[in-house]
């Protein structure tokens, strides 16, 4: 008999408030405008596709009816907490559909509903995190206040004892909301980590391989590895692939909000994609931070080409 196709779902999470900049609102769009659609169809899938999600009207609903402020150094986290509820439930409902959530950001905050929802419907899930950043801040630590910088940290238990104290995370409740263990995380591509994220990936044990592994390793032999240590400990574990375009070198994806030099070169940036794709274990995948008005036209639209061109290799396209 003929196997039917399974069913790709993309999500549209435009989400803007974990970081300073506009923009980061409107590559979902752009990227379905690029025919995203009807390639994923070519690819083999059955193509569902969901409205965005509306953060306008759910984030400034909840900003008006929340009885407390956001937290002072987790700038917008009744909005991006609000976002975030809305976007792990349709993700726990597609996984459980047994669908393929693609989710297209938005900028990185969106990471916590990505996760709260794939570790709802899936709590053996482990993450690939391709990113020049660790996410591995909380309010405590951060810096910055930037919630796309604290993705990881929030849901890590070791990190965040009682997420519910944060405005906004009040719905991440103990036992409803899992966890994600520090085994079940493997790091891509980083090159730019604030002291007290180091510390914590140190004491964390999380497997990391940074811009130098891969200079040292090259990346073929750092994506068996990271593969490795996620599917040794369960070699059906579904893998969520959480990629932030900023992992790539900025001379290929000058359009987002804190790029640094030193990344992922083009083949490198797919090879990711296609050697995770080749695993089969790939049940999740999200694409964040494209930013087309930090750079010129030409800039934004090979940002918005690159990041069209991983979500190919994602799901499935290959050269040969
Ligand atoms: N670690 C810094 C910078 C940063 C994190 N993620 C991005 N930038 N994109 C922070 O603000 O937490
Ligand atoms: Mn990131
Ligand atoms: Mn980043």
């Amino acid at each position: 008999h003929v196997k039917s196709p399974n069913t790709i779902s993309v999500i549209g999470a435009p989400m803007t408030y974990g970081q300073p900049f506009v923009g980061t609102d409107s590559s979902p769009a752009l990227l379905r405008e690029q025919g995203l659609l009807k390639d994923l169809s070519t690819l083999g899938w059955r193509v569902e596709d969901n409205p965005d999600l509306d953060f306008n009207k759910i984030c400034s609903e909840a900003t008006r009816n929340h009885p407390r402020a956001s937290q002072p150094n987790a700038k917008h986290s009744i909005e991006v907490g609000a976002g975030n509820k809305a976007l792990a439930e349709i993700v726990e409902s597609k996984l459980k559909m047994g669908r393929f959530p693609l989710i297209l950001g938005g900028d990185h905050s969106i990471g916590i509903g990505s996760l709260a929802g794939v570790l709802r419907a899936k709590p053996e899930t482990g993450v690939i995190w391709v990113d020049a950043h660790a996410d591995l801040n909380t309010p405590d630590m951060s810096e910055s206040g930037n919630m796309h910088g604290m993705p990881l940290g929030i849901m890590m238990k070791e990190l965040v004892p009682d997420r519910r104290v944060i405005p906004g995370l009040e719905w991440m409740e103990e036992g409803v909301v899992p966890r994600l263990s520090p085994d079940s995380l493997v790091y891509v591509g980083l090159r730019d980590i604030d002291k007290a994220e180091r510390k914590c990936i140190r004491e964390l044990g999380i497997k990391t391989f940074t811009m130098y592994d891969i200079d040292h390793l090259g990346i073929g032999r750092v994506m068996d590895l990271a593969l490795e240590h996620l599917l040794s400990k369960g070699p059906n574990r579904p893998i969520h692939l959480s990629y932030d375009i900023d992992a790539v070198d900025p001379l290929h994806a000058p359009a987002t909000g804190t790029a640094v030099r030193g990344g992922l070169t083009w083949r490198e940036a797919h090879f990711v994609c296609e050697h995770v794709v080749k695993s089969g274990a790939l049940a999740s995948a999200e694409i964040v931070e494209l930013n087309p008005t930090l750079s010129d036209g030409q800039g934004a639209s090979e940002t918005i080409e690159l990041g069209y061109q991983l979500i190919a290799a994602l799901c499935g396209e290959r050269i040969f």
